[in-house]
């Protein structure tokens, strides 16, 4: 199966499963000449053979593979995040020479990618740790791509990865994200942003089913939602999913789907994070937690019957009320999402001086990636405008539709709250607003309370911050 001609390939791939499947045949689509190599042989095999009239040679030893190309050589490694990752690395490393380049473009942990950025670079080789988001459509058709590591080796990819990208007003979704691990950081954050957009949607669709608003309504009022400012692909394909049938029930589709969410551990990486750098990310918390507790469906089954909640659904909006609603409630509770999620990309940028540009991330995510959705450009406008921006909540646009919308969001709530319906993702966005924008929160009670326990002091009013004060506050007898 391999090509003996003395031409060499411009880029090589390792791990043929559905992802390098179709990041490789976007590569070649874009006149490069590919190598590929999978630990499985038969795989590349079949996927060389399913693709005959393709510029793809397959190989089944990794050192033929790494000969075939063309200096520096370009190697893409899409193989499970985790250990799988060092063994190819370790495997690689005897084959390559000096300014040879290794691209780590699966989800990787960014404390993995620095570490072994350091390594390859005491090596003499070079190493892009980049996410790639889009799942297997992005990666064919043109994903967006969050590189890192040392300008020097995005220079080396630059050109093959601005030619595989998605496109968005003629721009390529693929930035330089900074140094070292930023790249899967930013993925990391990205995914971690995209549970908070799942799960609000699938709220507003609690809300909807628990006012019997009937699946096909439900694929209407997405599909106008998205030819408004919500446009998205995430509301896009929810009105796709309310439209599908069940051929073997006649139900729809939606109705027969077990409600037990997986994931895969990018949420949980983006909540450790949050908590290690101190920056409240509750909507995302929330998401990724929601999906735990659907995970409990056992225990669910049995509580549905032992704990009380409301008997029945009580509003007295009508539909439209109800929709209009609960549209700004989404959207609210998304801009908080957002702006916490790049609150915790600044600061852990500023913390590894990785020198992020928040406009330009939010651009790349306009095209090609899940979240990909029409207000990233006013993200993008908003980073442009104020690169200082200490909270998206306080750029001007965004304040207006928050603002705006603050009331039918607390409404929204209250019902949520009122009726039994578990809108965790809503009410945690609601109450990071609520308590943003309070210039009095009870955390002089705790204060106190840590001063009585602790003796840990605390600041006051009346006097200049930094002094600190304690209380010999009176004994307690138990
Ligand atoms: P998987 O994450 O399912 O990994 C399967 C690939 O890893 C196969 O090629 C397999 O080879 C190879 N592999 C394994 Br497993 N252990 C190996 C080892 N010890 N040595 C060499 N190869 C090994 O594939 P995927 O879903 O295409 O995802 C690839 C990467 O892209 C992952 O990091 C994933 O998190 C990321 N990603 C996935 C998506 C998505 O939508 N699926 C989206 C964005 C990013 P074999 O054929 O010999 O078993």
């Amino acid at each position: 199966m391999q090509d003996k001609s003395t031409h060499k390939n411009d880029f090589g791939l390792i791990g043929l499963a559905v992802m390098g499947q179709n990041l490789i045949l976007n590569v070649e689509s874009r006149g490069f000449k590919t190598a590929v190599y999978n630990r499985t042989y038969s795989v590349t095999e079949k996927f060389v053979s399913q693709h005959p009239d393709k510029q793809l040679q397959g190989f089944e030893e990794l050192s033929d593979f790494v000969q075939s190309l063309e200096r520096p050589r370009k190697v893409m490694i899409m193989v499970k995040a985790g250990p799988a990752v060092d063994v190819v690395i370790e495997k690689l490393i005897p084959l390559l020479e000096e300014g040879d380049l290794i691209i780590d473009g699966g989800n990787s942990l960014y404390t993995d990618t620095e570490r072994r950025s350091q390594e390859l670079g005491g090596k003499g080789l070079l190493f892009v740790g980049s996410g790639v988001s889009g799942g297997e459509e992005g990666a064919l058709k043109g994903p967006s791509i969050m590189p890192g590591g040392p300008t020097s080796s995005w220079k080396v990819v630059q050109p093959i990865f601005e030619a595989i990208s998605a496109k968005v007003d003629g721009e390529p979704c693929v930035t330089h994200i900074g140094k070292g691990g930023a790249g899967h950081y930013v993925k990391m954050i990205h995914n971690g942003i995209e549970y908070g957009d799942m799960q609000l949607i699938c709220e507003a669709y609690a809300l909807f089913k628990a006012a019997g608003f009937t699946t096909d309504e439900m694929a209407t009022i997405f599909d106008d939602w998205n030819n408004s400012e919500l446009e998205s692909y995430l509301i896009q394909i929810t009105a796709k999913i309310f439209e599908i049938q069940d051929p073997e029930t006649n139900q729809p589709l939606i109705d027969v789907i077990m409600d037990k969410a997986g994931q895969k551990g990018t949420g949980q990486w983006t909540l450790i994070n949050g908590a290690e750098n101190a920056v409240v990310i509750s909507t995302i918390n929330a998401a990724v937690e929601a999906r735990i507790l659907s995970s409990l469906k056992a225990q669910r089954v049995i509580a549905v019957n032992e704990l009380q909640g409301p008997s029945e659904f009580n509003s007295d909006w009508d539909k439209a009320t109800f929709v209009a609603k609960v549209k700004k409630a989404l959207f609210a509770s998304k801009i908080i999402s957002y702006a916490q999620g790049l609150d915790l990309i600044k600061t852990m940028g500023e913390a590894k001086q990785w020198d992020l540009n928040l406009g330009n991330i939010a651009k790349i995510w306009r095209g090609g990636c899940i979240i990909r959705a029409a207000f990233l450009n006013d993200i993008t406008k908003a980073y442009q405008g104020n690169p200082e921006l200490s909270n998206l909540m306080l750029d001007p646009y965004f304040k207006d539709i928050l603002n705006d919308s603050q009331q039918a969001w607390r409404e929204v709530v209250a019902l949520g709250v009122s009726q039994g319906i578990a809108i965790p993702a809503f009410s945690a966005s609601l109450s990071y607003y609520d308590s943003y924008r309070n210039d009095r929160l009870p955390a002089n009670l705790l204060q106190a309370q840590r001063d009585f326990f602790g003796a840990h002091t605390y600041e006051r009013t009346d006097k200049p911050a930094g002094e600190w004060f304690h209380t010999d506050w009176p004994e307690v007898i138990d």
